[in-house]
C-alpha cells in the first residue's frame, strides 16, 4: 500500500508538522490555548491535509503511531514556549481505545517535563460508540493525571446529552457548522448555540466557537455567551517557528 509506506517515510523523514491555531478568549481575545493540527508536506504530492490521510491512517491501522509522534511532538514543542499557555490535542476515537493510552500521556509529560495542567485531550463523541464501560475508567485515569478533557466538534455527530453527564469535560468546542451561515436571517443556529452555551455553563465547562470567519459571525458568537473563539478571524494554524517568532514578540 503506497500510502501506507509513504505515511511511515513521511514520519520517519519528519514531513509531518504540527501547526499551531491560537484560541481566544472571547471577553479581551488574549491569547488562552492553541490547537495542535498535524500537517503532511509530500516531497511530491506537496501539502496534504489531515482531511485526507487521518482516516486513511485509521483504516490501516497507523493512528496509534501517528498519535503517539503527536503527543509527543507536541508535549516537547509547548514545553519551551515563552508562555505557560495550553496546548490542545486531537485524539482519534482509536487511539483513545487502547488500554494504555492514559500512561502514553503521562510517558509524554514526563519525558517533555510538561505540567499536565497544560495539556488539553480533543475527542469527538465517537469514543463513546460501542464503549463497554473502559472509557468512564479512561476518563478517570486522565483526570487523575491532571490533564484537561475538550469534547471537539460538539452537535454534529451522535450528540447525546448523556455523554456530558458522563464524563468530564472541561470544554465544550461547538462545531463550526453552527457558527456557519449564523448572522444570515432566519437561522436556527444562535438559538442551537445559545443552548449549548448555557447546558455548558450549568456543568461548569467553557465553550469554544469554531470556524469564526467574520466581524458578524465574532460579533454573534459573542452575543450568544461563547467563552472562546477559534477560527481565521484571528489566525489560520500557524507553523511552530511562525507561532515561535509572535510569542517572543510578546515578551
Ligand atoms: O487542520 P484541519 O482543519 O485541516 O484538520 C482537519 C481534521 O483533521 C480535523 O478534524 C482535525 O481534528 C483532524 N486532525 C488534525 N490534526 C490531527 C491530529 O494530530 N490527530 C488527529 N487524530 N486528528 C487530527
Ligand atoms: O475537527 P477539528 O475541530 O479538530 O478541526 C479543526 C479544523 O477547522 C481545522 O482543519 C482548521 O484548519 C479548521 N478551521 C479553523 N478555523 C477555521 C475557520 O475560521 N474557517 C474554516 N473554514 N475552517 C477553520
Ligand atoms: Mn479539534
Ligand atoms: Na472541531
Amino acid at each position: 500500500n503506497q500510502i501506507e509506506t509513504d505515511l511511515r517515510r513521511a514520519m520517519e523523514d519528519g514531513e509531518l508538522r504540527m501547526y499551531y491555531q491560537p484560541i481566544v478568549s472571547s471577553k479581551d481575545h488574549n491569547l488562552k490555548c492553541l490547537e495542535a493540527l498535524m500537517r503532511w508536506e509530500h516531497p511530491e504530492r506537496g501539502f496534504i491535509p489531515p482531511s485526507q490521510f487521518i482516516p486513511v491512517a485509521e483504516e490501516i491501522g497507523m493512528i496509534n503511531e501517528l498519535g503517539d509522534w503527536a503527543l509527543q511532538q507536541v508535549c516537547k514543542e509547548a514545553a519551551g514556549w515563552p508562555f505557560e499557555l495550553r496546548v490542545a490535542v486531537n485524539v482519534s476515537a482509536i487511539q483513545f481505545a487502547q488500554d494504555n493510552f492514559p500512561q502514553k500521556v503521562k510517558e509524554a509529560l514526563r519525558e517533555a517535563r510538561m505540567p499536565p495542567g497544560r495539556l488539553e485531550l480533543e475527542i469527538t463523541e465517537s469514543v463513546f460508540v460501542g464503549d463497554t464501560g473502559r472509557t468512564q475508567e479512561m476518563f478517570e485515569d486522565l483526570k487523575r493525571i491532571g490533564v484537561r478533557l475538550a469534547l471537539d466538534d460538539f452537535g454534529t455527530g451522535y450528540s447525546s446529552l448523556s455523554y456530558l453527564q458522563k464524563a468530564p469535560f472541561d470544554k465544550i468546542k461547538i462545531d463550526q457548522a453552527f457558527v456557519r451561515g449564523a448572522t444570515e436571517k432566519g437561522n436556527n443556529n444562535p438559538a442551537i448555540m445559545s443552548a449549548i452555551v448555557s447546558l455548558a455553563e450549568s456543568l461548569g465547562m467553557e465553550t469554544v466557537a469554531e470556524g469564526v470567519e467574520t466581524k458578524d459571525e465574532l460579533t454573534l458568537v459573542k452575543e450568544r455567551g461563547a467563552s472562546h473563539v477559534q477560527g481565521f478571524i484571528f489566525s489560520p494554524a500557524i507553523s511552530h517557528e511562525e507561532l515561535l517568532e509572535r510569542l517572543e514578540s510578546k515578551e
